[in-house]
């Protein structure tokens, strides 16, 4: 059986971090694996509190596995310490590891920072150069690339300067610019679009769709999760992404309420 390991945070409404990754790994027949990063005290509406994971712990936690177990693919979400993220990069290169989604958590759904200061500059110099694929959403983009993301251009424009720092593969998730397309448009389209765009260095290439009304916890994490599984299967990223999009439009709509907050996806 194929294998995925998730280094990630957890969350224990399972609509995010490494309890949602699992859920997905196994929607996919993929054998999940994780790695705790960082502990989240947290519901459907608020993040309370962080317990940090100390990066040696980390490292004990994936030497072990990974003496036993080597993942066919692995992913990254939310790394809170510059210490936590050099502990992964040391273990990736230490055994070698590929097929490595990286996820550039930075808050939560709910507003909560989820990072400590210099971790950005962390990822950017000692892990974005072994992935095979990073997914920042437009927000998390426009952070890492410095670029103020208010169009396609622009979305464009950030994927290049991303793909610089040394993915293969750089996915900005989410593009919907609600406030550029109104200001032009006097009559407002009823469904707003999205778009995932995909940049391999030569070519960019777009998933496009309808936004679905709601506010939904841990489709990031679902999302990057989606794409490792299809990577562990040995499926290629752009058929990996158009699967994960399936899935998590799927997972929206038929999402649970089943909290005071945001709805839970249905994975
Ligand atoms: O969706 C980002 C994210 C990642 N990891 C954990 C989270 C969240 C969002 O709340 O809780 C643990």
């Amino acid at each position: 059986m194929k294998t995925a390991l998730t280094i990630a945070g957890s969350d224990p409404t399972g609509g995010a971090g490494l309890q949602a990754d699992i859920r997905v790994f196994n929607h996919f027949g993929v054998y999940g694996l994780s790695a705790v990063s960082a502990l989240t005290a947290q519901n459907t509406y608020e993040v309370n509190a962080i317990s940090k994971v100390e990066g040696r712990f980390l490292e004990e936690q994936l030497n072990t596995l990974i003496n036993d177990i080597r993942p066919d693919a692995l992913k990254t979400g939310m790394l809170f310490s510059t210490d936590v993220v050099k502990a992964v990069a040391k273990i990736i290169k230490g055994y070698e590891l590929g097929n490595l989604v990286i996820d550039p958590v930075t808050i939560s759904s709910t507003g909560t920072s989820l990072i400590e200061n210099g971790v950005l500059d962390a990822l950017k110099e000692g892990l974005f150069p072994l992935a095979k694929v990073i997914t920042p959403n437009i927000y998390e983009a426009a952070a890492i690339s410095g670029i103020n993301i208010m169009d396609e251009k622009d979305m464009e424009r950030a994927a290049v300067e991303l793909k610089r720092l040394g993915p293969e593969v750089v996915i900005i998730t989410g593009g919907h610019f609600k406030e550029a397309r109104s200001q032009k448009s006097e009559v407002r389209s009823r469904h707003e679009e999205t778009m995932e765009l995909i940049y391999d260095g030569e070519k960019f290439h777009r998933i496009r769709g309808h936004k679905i009304k709601g506010e939904y916890h841990g489709t990031g994490c679902a999302f990057s999760a989606a794409i490792t599984a299809c990577l562990a299967k040995g499926i290629s990223v752009i058929e990996a992404t158009k699967k994960a999009k399936e899935f998590i439009d799927a997972a929206i709509k038929n999402a649970h309420s089943i909290g005071k907050g945001m709805r839970l996806l249905n994975v």
